[in-house]
């Protein structure tokens, strides 16, 4: 049986990472030839600030090939798709998990589930969970940097597109320009989006301290307040600012295309959560990952997991850089003084961020995987 018609679950719990998910992945399965995709989100004011064209008083709309639904009660009446992904275990409307089981041809049911490093995710990939009730099976889709996972979202020709970008002065400096900004000839240039961080201040202060120019972008998130109270101290109010050997640009939250881009233009990326995490991967440039906090420490073990493999290559001093300043800005202490050996390591992990990205974009991407799941899904069942 073809799968013509998808339906993405996606309810957003806090900030901007379950949607930005769900917005690639409704995106890249639209684009498969003869499969309509429709996107319920539970906050589509949340979702707005990532596509500007989205009208969150609508509760249809048509974007990029993909329908986008409020997810209210209407969903409880929709018809079921043939492929019907929940993401991060968002739970789909009792109605329509009953309207599911309803039908001739049950859908194939997906739970799309954390990205994490660990060694575990490689057992649990793909495993059923029969409902408890009804002639239903989930699936457990996890993302992952395995073969034997579910990979990472990755649209096609993506990785070379970034490249040719890199490769292309003029087109770095228009996007800057477009911007309102022009950074210095010659500066380190970074992005930085994180969650509030106390060592912001000391990595401020290291920076504008710092032997060679740096340009930092700052788009409006959590990190934010942190920034503006350091300059602030300094008696900066300008969006684009100057202390010592530091451009500080504060920018607006960026469309999601444009902050693609903006992490292609710059060689140094501070990220958080899960999906800007990613695309920082794809951008083959050195990256900072602020890990989503979770309680009890559940993240340090995904943090030391992606450390593990991420590292694994890189020579001694600059693997030891690496870790050491990525458990300072995750534990909110002492970034200023990792910076300067952190620093250092920079051209080699420059090296090494391109032979990653290389790695990665070497196996299929995640929609690609998922459709694959699918169909071996449907297969089996027709046996
Ligand atoms: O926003 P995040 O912290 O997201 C999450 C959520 O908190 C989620 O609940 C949690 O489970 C998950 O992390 C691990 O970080 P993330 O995942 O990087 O999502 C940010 C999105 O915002 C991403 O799609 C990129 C996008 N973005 C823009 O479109 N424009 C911008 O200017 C910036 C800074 C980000």
């Amino acid at each position: 049986m073809p799968v013509t018609r998808c339906d993405i679950f996606c309810r957003v719990i806090d900030n901007f990472g379950d949607i930005g998910v769900c917005w690639r992945l409704a995106r890249q399965l639209a684009a498969t030839p003869g499969l309509a995709v429709r996107l319920w989100c539970d906050d589509l004011a949340s979702f707005a600030p990532l596509a500007p064209a989205l009208d969150p008083a609508r509760a249809t709309q048509t974007l990029a090939g993909v329908t986008i639904c409020r997810w209210d009660g209407a969903a409880d009446s929709a018809a079921p798709a043939d492929l019907v992904i929940e993401a991060f275990a968002c739970d789909p409307p009792a109605p329509y998990v009953e309207a599911m089981a309803a039908r001739a041809v049950k859908p194939v049911w997906i739970n799309l589930e954390y990205l994490s490093a660990e060694d575990w995710v490689e057992g649990s990939h793909g495993l059923p969970s029969p409902h408890p009730r009804l002639p239903l099976v989930k699936h457990f889709f996890f993302p992952g940097f395995t073969a034997r996972s579910g990979g990472l979202l990755r649209e096609t020709g993506l990785v070379e597109a970034h490249a040719a970008f890199q490769r292309d002065a003029a087109a770095q400096a228009a996007q800057w320009s477009a911007l309102g900004l022009a950074p210095p000839p010659g500066a380190l240039k970074i992005s930085l989006f994180a969650y509030e961080n106390p060592a912001v201040e000391g990595l401020l202060d290291a920076w504008a301290d710092s032997p060679r120019a740096v340009f930092c972008a700052v788009p409006a998130g959590r990190i934010r307040a942190g920034v503006d109270a350091w300059l602030a101290r300094r008696g900066e109010v300008a969006d684009v600012a100057r202390v010592g050997a530091l451009t500080l640009a504060r920018l607006p939250f960026l469309p999601q295309a444009d902050y693609d881009r903006l992490l292609a233009a710059c060689d140094l990326n501070f990220v958080r959560g899960e999906d800007s995490f990613v695309r920082a991967q794809w951008v083959a440039r050195p990256f900072v990952w602020h890990i989503y906090p979770q309680a009890e420490a559940a993240h340090l073990p995904k943090l030391a997991a992606f450390l593990a493999r991420y590292g694994t290559g890189l020579d001694t001093s600059a693997r030891a850089a690496l870790e050491d300043f990525w458990h300072a800005w995750e534990a909110g202490r002492d970034a200023g003084a990792r910076w300067p050996a952190f620093a250092a390591a920079l051209p080699a992990l420059r090296a090494h961020a391109r032979a990653w990205t290389a790695d990665q974009a070497a196996r299929p991407d995640l929609a690609a995987k998922l459709l694959i799941f699918c169909q071996n899904l449907l297969e089996c069942r027709a046996l």
